[in-house]
């Protein structure tokens, strides 16, 4: 069918300007109009709904205006596949970047309802599991802010992250519902729905003139039905779309089965169809595996791939245009299946040769790992992906014979690194790797911290480096200051602002300007005023949510992420009871009081995981209740953290802890956002902490423990780790202690195998790196008791947090990967 030419200036109706009073009058019309309340007997949601719509209203303007700029000017889009976005609150963010936050807060004041109490009644869109989905989100709001025209791509997953309670310090998971009061944010676009499908079977068909192509036939089909959100920019600079596929069944009840009683099973295929987008998968660090998950990816990758060509073929009417046009960036391997997808739809679906289309797939893909993490590799079952997705099975085999042909004549490879490049996994059972599909069908692979970008040459794809050596890249990752620093500490924002100007809104690098004042008392007293008000509003909400009192005047050290071994919340808990053991044994001495704070969550199949939670929460109860601790240290563990809890515990740190096994964590983000908030970080030369540590520089960051040649070695030696223990006498007696059950009097035995595993492998070095963080926490004991020289260097992590702002990020991807423009630095 023709399409309809776009209309490029079509009139926008004049808004007035946002005043008190034009606000307020669009927040009540929405309330009554849209919401359909009287003011008299609105609810709080109502409330909210009605304030949301009303910023929306006034975002709209610019998202119509930035999506004509596109067509106008012609310009390349960027488009971000993500299995997970980890988006939080929108309307704080929303309204500050268009600079609403005055207006609406006045406008609802004259209307008797706050402004702050809407705020928290916002649903936290959980549609992520941690650090890769909040990454994409951080992306999508710089995107905007650097001027980029781009489309986010997800699922709207009814069911995002699960809801964590504690049961006598157990992790249980419930469902959590951020749809239950509806989404003003988003917009349905039942308009652009496209058909997904599943099975079947190929099928040569015979053109007329002649030629011979293949034709899949899928026997299972459903509907991929779009939901668009805006995403703003800082100061308006453009509003672009995040797009999040629903699935909906093509003929939503079955009516013979129906009028033939089958009530239940008229309904079934509808069910199946929505299973695809109910819930996210709860597992940040192990490769989901299901069936249900392959359909998700595929689901989410051909709606996507369908509405890219389709809106490039109706701009520009050809597909040899596509990679001028088009960067897909693939975040992480989720979306790597997209790659097969797109190569049949321009052959099957529009005729191009192989060659071309492989041109053209390589020329339009990027791919981001995430990850090093063995069992975090994505493969499917060649079983399943032929029975699932037969025309993409045929697809991958030949892609990987080319591959193959390319190593053996060009790289002259043996067996081994055949075996090593290969699409396909012989070992045991053969399987797709999804990993090595992302890298041959992509033009640039990135890494996501320096350290683990090097690690990926040497690691995974180290003989598809030797074949690609220019592809691999490394993009430091990024968080924006604006959800990080501006909204989440105004009163920090306010302060830098007073003493420096107001430039660094715009301008991050222009933070370094503090370091003139670090050292300065008055601006020091400030500052840790600042910190000061921000703890006790954590402490409220501790009180309020746990009934543990905890003293702002403490030192408050903060661990909050998933719950991982490699992560190691294990060596900060045995920190914690050796800390204990020596408050009691040495009540002479002088400590400086602490509050450990955790939060995070663990996946639901992941027992030593949960079981560290329940030691934290175990080791808390005995410590807070012990009078011999005279309240020098209290353990916290904040249940359901999410992006609205981390808004609040950030700015409230003093101590970051990034303590993970050298060489694992690839990154790291939450290390960023504690940094802008004048934290000082006490962690290991993993990830982006080695960035870190170069940016702030060494005497403002405590670093301590192996490094990731040390820990290499370690394990390739099959060093013990009982020496390490036997040499540590706190060590040893905290961990006898733990597995002896002082912490779970009602089950002695519950932390023998946890505790067990120390002794006998320690894959995650816990033993071997305990005395040297012990010593590095004496450090910041030190550190912390000498204040002028703490301000400093808390001062000092804010000045220098620019370089980790992920407009940074963004410009170098735009520059380096997707060959965009982004307004300069
Ligand atoms: C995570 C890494 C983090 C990193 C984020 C964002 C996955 C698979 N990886 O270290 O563990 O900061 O990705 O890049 O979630």
């Amino acid at each position: 069918m023709p399409q309809k030419p776009i209309v490029y200036d079509a009139p926008t109706p004049e808004r007035p300007a946002a005043t008190v009073e034009a606000i307020q009058g669009e927040i009540l019309e929405r309330l009554i109009y849209s919401v359909g309340k009287d003011p008299i007997v609105a609810r709080p949601h109502d409330w909210l709904a009605a304030t949301i719509l009303a910023v929306r209203d006034r975002v709209m303007d610019l998202w119509m205006e930035s999506s004509r700029e596109t067509w106008r000017t012609s310009n390349k889009r960027v488009y971000y596949l993500s299995l997970e976005f980890l988006i939080g609150r929108l309307m704080r963010d929303a309204m500050s970047n268009v600079g609403l936050m005055e207006p609406v807060q006045e406008a609802l004041k004259n209307l008797n309802v706050d402004l702050g109490d809407l705020i928290n009644l916002e649903p936290d869109a959980a549609l992520g599991n941690g650090g890769l989905g909040r990454l994409a989100a951080c992306f999508l709001e710089s995107m905007s802010s650097v001027k980029i025209p781009a489309y986010g791509y997800g699922i709207r997953y009814v069911h995002g992250l699960f809801r964590q309670e504690m049961s006598e310090g157990w992790q249980v998971e419930l469902p959590e519902e951020w749809l239950a009061h509806g989404n003003p944010w988003e917009f349905e676009r039942r308009e652009s729905a496209y058909e997904i499908g599943f099975g079947g079977h190929v099928e040569p068909v015979t053109d007329p003139d002649g030629s011979v192509r293949q034709e899949w036939r899928p026997n299972d089909h459903l509907l991929a039905v779009a939901f668009d959100t805006p995403i703003v920019g800082w100061r308006g600079a453009r509003v672009n779309t995040l797009r999040l596929w629903s699935a909906q069944p093509i003929d939503p009840i079955l009516l013979d089965k129906f009028n033939s009683g089958d009530h239940i099973g008229a309904l079934e295929e509808s069910a199946r169809a929505e299973a695809i987008t109910r819930v996210l998968y709860p597992a940040d660090s192990t490769a989901a595996g299901q069936e249900l998950r392959l359909r998700q990816e595929f689901f989410f990758s051909s709606a996507s791939l369908q509405d890219i060509v389709r809106r490039h073929l109706q701009q520009y009417g050809d597909l040899g245009s596509l990679p001028d046009k088009v960067a897909i960036q693939l975040n992480d391997t989720h979306p790597s299946i997209s790659i097969a997808e797109l190569m049949r739809i321009l052959i099957d679906d529009n005729g191009l040769k192989w060659a071309d289309a492989w041109k053209l797939t390589r020329g339009t893909f990027g791919y981001t790992n995430h990850t090093l993490l063995p069992e975090a590799l994505e493969s499917w079952p060649v079983a399943l992906l032929e029975r699932l997705l037969p025309r993409h099975m045929q697809i991958i085999y030949q892609i990987n014979a080319d591959v193959l042909a390319e190593a053996r004549q060009r790289a002259k490879f043996n067996d081994a690194q055949i075996a090593n490049v290969s699409l396909i996994d012989e070992a045991g059972g053969r399987r797709v790797r999804m990993g090595q599909l992302a890298f041959v069908g992509s033009h640039s692979i990135n890494g996501v911290s320096a350290l683990h970008t090097e690690l990926m040459k040497q690691t995974v794809f180290s003989d598809l480096h030797k074949l690609y050596p220019d592809r691999i890249n490394n993009k430091t990752n990024g968080i924006t200051p604006r959800r990080w620093l501006m909204q989440c500490n105004p009163a920090l924002t306010k302060l830098i602002g007073e003493r420096i100007g107001t430039g660094f809104l715009d301008d991050i690098d222009l933070l370094q300007g503090l370091k003139a004042h670090a050292e300065d008392p008055g601006f020091q007293a400030q500052f840790a005023a600042v910190k000061t008000a921000n703890k006790q509003r954590l402490a409220k909400l501790i009180k309020d949510r746990m009934g543990i009192t905890v003293s702002s005047d403490a030192l408050f050290d903060v661990q909050i992420k998933r719950i991982h071994e490699y992560k190691r919340q294990l060596l900060n808990i045995i920190q914690a009871v050796a800390a204990y053991d020596e408050i009691r044994a040495h009540p002479e001495r002088e400590y400086v009081p602490r509050v450990k704070i955790f939060a995070g969550k663990a996946a639901p199949g992941y027992w030593n995981a949960k079981l560290i939670i329940k030691l934290i929460n175990d080791v808390a109860k005995v410590i807070n209740h012990d009078p011999a601790v005279r309240g020098l240290l209290k353990v916290v563990f904040l249940p359901n953290y999410n992006v609205s809890l981390a808004e609040v515990i950030v700015p409230a740190a003093d101590l970051s802890e990034q303590i993970s096994t050298a060489g694992m964590e690839a990154s790291g983000t939450g290390n960023m956002k504690f940094m802008a908030n004048g934290a000082i970080t006490i962690g290991t030369m993993d990830g982006a902490n080695v960035e870190m540590h170069k940016e702030v520089g060494a005497d403002n960051i405590v670093i301590f423990g192996l490094s990731t040649e040390e820990v290499n070695e370690k394990r390739a030696k099959g060093d013990v780790p009982k020496d390490a223990i036997e040499a540590s006498p706190r060590l040893k007696e905290a961990l006898e202690s733990i597995s002896s059950g002082v912490f779970s009097p009602d089950d002695p035995n519950r932390y023998r195998d946890l505790i067990g595993g120390l002794y006998d492998h320690d894959w995650f070095m816990v033993a071997r790196d305990f005395d040297a963080y012990v010593a590095a926490q004496a450090e910041v004991d030190a550190l912390w008791n000498d204040k002028r020289h703490w301000n400093a260097v808390a001062i000092r992590n804010t000045a220098s947090v620019g370089f980790f702002s992920s407009d940074r990020t963004i410009r170098q991807y735009a520059k380096d990967i997707w060959g965009v423009g982004a307004t300069p630095a």
